[in-house]
């Protein structure tokens, strides 16, 4: 993956979703994502065959549009789909386990400086940090961040690929881009945007 790659890199599962979950990801495809994470979660999560499917689906839409197409937690379905990226949380697979597994780019949530030196040593290709402001998207997210942590970890790791998670939408964005960080990741900026194409634009800073 490139640094560009995290600009605007939307994360959605089915429960997300008000309208059916394959147009709003075609739909954020068209307006301009650049990376896209499948994290089927909650009590009415797809299983089995229907979750295997969907992701296929989703998969195919992603290489349609030629974004990569990353799976949260879940290493056997990013190894079975030779998906492009696996994203994991502190409490998943440990690094060097999903490493010697799947051959595509890790990417690791991290909260603190010794976290994220521990995930750049195990070779992840980027690291979220977050949440930035308050969500309603993660039933177990920790406090809000704010600003200043993503902006130090810049500072201090400037080599590593950040992407900005959390509460993020159009209205305030432009403090996170200006910590530094390579983009934001978003669930429900683009999952309950009236017009994809809009927020997309607004995410990446651009003004219409
Ligand atoms: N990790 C930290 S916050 C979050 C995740 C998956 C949820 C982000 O969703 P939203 O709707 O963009 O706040
Ligand atoms: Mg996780």
């Amino acid at each position: 993956m490139k640094r560009s790659d995290l600009a605007v890199y939307f994360i959605m599962g089915t429960e997300n979703c008000v309208k059916a979950p394959l147009q709003t990801l075609e739909e954020a495809l068209a307006a301009g994502i650049t990376m896209f994470q499948l994290r089927e979660k909650g009590s009415y999560a797809l299983k089995g065959e229907a979750y295997i499917q969907f992701a296929r689906q989703c998969q195919a839409l992603c290489t349609q549009y030629n974004v990569p197409f990353v799976i949260n937690d879940d290493v056997a379905l990013a190894v079975l789909l030779e998906a492009d990226g696996l994203h994991i949380g502190q409490d998943d697979a440990q690094l060097q386990i999903a490493k010697a597994q799947f051959k595509g780019f890790i990417g690791v949530s991290v909260h603190t400086a010794d976290e994220m030196a521990t995930a750049i040593d195990g070779g992840c290709a980027y690291v979220g940090i977050g949440p930035i402001y308050a969500t309603s998207s993660k039933a177990d997210a920790k406090v809000p961040c704010h600003t200043a942590f993503p902006k130090a970890m810049h500072e201090q790791f400037p080599e590593c690929p950040i992407v900005a998670i959390g509460g993020i939408e159009a209205s305030n964005v432009a403090p996170v881009l200006a910590t530094g960080v390579d983009g934001v990741a978003v669930i429900s900026a683009i999952c309950h945007s009236s017009d994809i194409q809009q927020t997309v634009k607004q995410l990446k800073g651009e003004t219409i």
